[in-house]
């Protein structure tokens, strides 16, 4: 049995994955904070911080394949998402080069390409759209791979991953949801499949109303168990119509522009309250 390291294991993918996985290969799981549940005897918590170096080496070491999920998982502050998610995953991806680990399963996003309309249906190939700098930081990742996969032989499995649920919340999701078992799957494959130099596919299931061609994932072997549409009539009957910019694209409220503080405003008035007249 393999034995596999699942960094940011405590998440909500990591814990779907530890679940759907645990019959399958030894886990080992890391995180900052504790898992809250084990799901198997062999499963072992290693608690680390991927933004240190140090930490990134001792739990690389002895793997036979990483699936780095660690840190952000959405928009977050820039200091936030550089360290957690550039240094973190620099500090993962030179780790496990040094530790002599090939395989690694980097889950990136739908946000890496958010920016493409909803009108659109997008291959692997098309050029990276970020909708924020959480899907830059999956860019940065994706462009790590690519670099260790050509310089260092390394086999990446890069998986822009819709949403993952045991059902889908909303409309957007009816495009990008995947299920617990189906991702389960896609990383399996992303582990195991021989002959793997660098491949991007996209984490979804079935879907009906899928945004994406996912022909390289099937190619791959990947084949999904389910399908969106299933709770399309429930989902769509209490759908209210969101933010117009986030609607035309991919990425939804990703991409709707952020209110920045204009330091050389003056600042606003407030009413002052039981003022008398
Ligand atoms: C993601 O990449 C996030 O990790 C997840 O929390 C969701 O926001 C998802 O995308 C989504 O777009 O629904």
């Amino acid at each position: 049995m393999k034995t596999i390291l699942i960094t940011g294991a405590a998440g909500d993918v990591g814990t779907h994955l530890r679940r759907e996985l645990a019959s399958k290969y030894v886990v080992r799981a890391s995180d900052l904070r504790p898992v809250r549940k084990k799901f198997s005897a062999k499963e072992k918590f290693i608690k680390a911080d991927i933004s240190k170096f140090s930490d990134a080496l001792r739990i690389t070491k002895g793997v036979d394949a990483i699936v780095h999920l660690g840190g952000y998982s959405v928009e977050g502050p820039w200091e936030g998402i550089l360290s957690a998610n550039l240094i973190g995953c620099y500090n993962v991806f030179e780790a496990a080069r040094r530790n002599g680990v090939k395989r690694i399963v980097f889950p990136t996003s739908n946000h890496a390409v958010g920016f493409y309309r909803r009108d659109q249906t997008i291959d692997h190939n098309v050029y990276p759209r970020p909708d924020s700098r959480y899907g830059v930081s999956k860019v940065f990742g994706e462009a790590l791979g690519r670099l260790y996969t050509d310089k260092y032989g390394m086999e990446m499995v890069m998986i822009r991953i819709g949403n993952v649920n045991p059902k889908p919340i909303d409309k957007r999701r009816l495009s990008i949801w995947i299920s617990p078992r189906d991702i389960a799957q896609l990383v399996s494959i992303g582990i195991d499949r021989p002959g793997i130099k660098f491949e991007i596919v996209y984490g979804i299931s079935r879907n009906k109303r899928a945004w994406y061609d996912n022909s390289n994932a099937y190619r791959l072997g990947y084949q999904p168990q389910d399908d969106a549409e299933d709770f399309a009539k429930e989902i769509l009957s209490r759908e209210i119509p969101g933010d117009p910019t986030a609607e035309l694209y991919q990425g939804g409220i990703f991409c709707a522009v952020e209110e920045v503080p204009n330091p050389a405003a003056p600042p606003k008035k407030t009413k002052a309250k039981g003022k008398k007249k």
